[in-house]
């Protein structure tokens, strides 16, 4: 099943899909969840969330195996976990694999959210944001890119080979091109037409889980422990002509610190900036929290700021990964999930949230 016929399918109905291995539970319903793969097979990493306020929990399980490898990527992209892993096979640092796995998506068109066939803004342009960020803390981020395909990779060049940590615009562009990546046409047919319908409305509203949110956010930690991540984005389909989502900010779209842990969101980037919701999660994870409990944490904190009593109509989606190898996912509502591959299995996993 194609992902966004999947996500909506498990947003339409609130029901995730989490392997009963994990002895899963809907707290809301008391029924037990479906899975997607075969029972008692997995031996993948999962959290422990906190005591609060989770809709839907997951039971407390930690990987033991600390000397496999660990990739886990925000929502169901099997075939970019799948090459970070094959990237570390073939020696790659944990950078390599983020770079490799974040391509996977930029190059895909059927992804509308990333890269190549990302929405356009309401002007009919593809931007792009990125970054990316290594186990010695060292950054690069470009923001607003046009017509390159893969803005991952650039920003890995503007960590390497520029004294700066971000770029933007048509300097960004300047860079990317003198560094010989080749300029490309990124708006597909079915983008362009997909912006030619959205004109005939101009209804500009963020929909939880839907076409806007594939973002690709991914952790990696190579068999020695060594953390690294990337993050890149078409951001918000119909955004305004300049706007900049997370995705490229550090400490709010990606944060990694190699001594403790890594984290990074999807979702409604305008909320993830205002809480810096990466560094908090890592932040809080120095502090002692587990990834589950530091990704819940990082949620609350966009939920307080929001009107009591009411639920947002919109979704962000933290993932967490820390120097042990647990993880953590959590989401506003049903639908967001993530995608880990433990060096055995690759395998997409529902995220509980804070709304059923
Ligand atoms: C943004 N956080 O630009 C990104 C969008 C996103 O899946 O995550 N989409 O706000």
């Amino acid at each position: 099943m194609k992902r966004k016929t999947f996500l909506q399918r498990a947003a339409a109905s609130g029901v995730g899909l989490m392997t009963s291995a994990f002895g899963l539970v809907s707290a809301a319903s008391g029924r037990s969840r479906t899975e997607s793969t075969p029972a008692g097979k997995s031996d993948l990493p999962s959290s422990a969330p906190a005591s609060s306020v989770t809709a839907t929990q997951p039971t407390s399980r930690v990987s033991t195996r600390t000397s496999n490898p660990l990739i886990i990527a925000t929502w169901n992209v099997p075939n970019a976990t799948g090459a970070a892993f094959e990237r570390l096979q073939q020696g790659g640092s944990a950078l390599d694999a983020v770079e490799a796995g974040c391509r996977v998506e930029e190059a895909d068109p059927g992804n509308s959210s990333v890269g190549y066939g990302g929405l356009p803004d309401r002007d009919g342009q593809v931007t792009l944001d990125a970054c990316i960020m290594d186990e010695r803390g060292r950054y690069g981020s470009v923001v607003y890119l046009q017509q390159i395909k893969h803005p991952i990779s650039v920003a890995r060049k503007v960590m390497e080979e520029t004294p700066h940590v971000m770029m933007a615009g048509s300097g960004a562009l300047k860079f990317a091109l003198q560094q010989g990546f080749p300029a490309e046409n990124l708006l597909t047919e079915s983008s362009r037409k997909a912006w030619e319908e959205w004109k005939i409305t101009s209804e500009y509203k963020p929909i939880i889980n839907i076409e806007n949110h594939d973002t690709i956010g991914m952790l990696v930690r190579s068999a020695d422990g060594t953390l690294s991540g990337g993050c890149t984005t078409s951001g918000l389909a119909y955004k305004m002509d300049g706007r900049i989502g997370d995705s490229p900010i550090i400490g709010s779209g990606l944060f990694v610190d190699n001594e403790i842990g890594a984290a990074t969101a999807t979702g409604l980037g305008e909320e993830v900036l205002k809480t810096v919701g990466s560094f908090l999660i890592v932040e809080l994870m120095r502090q002692g929290s587990t990834p589950q409990q530091a990704c819940e944490e990082a949620v609350r904190r966009i939920l307080e700021k929001q009107p009591p009593d009411t639920k947002p109509d919109f979704q962000v989606g933290y993932i967490a990964i820390n120097k042990k190898g647990e993880t953590g996912a959590f989401g506003i509502h049903p639908g967001f999930g993530y995608t880990v591959h433990n060096g055995e299995e690759n395998r997409w996993f529902d995220a509980a949230s804070r709304f059923s």
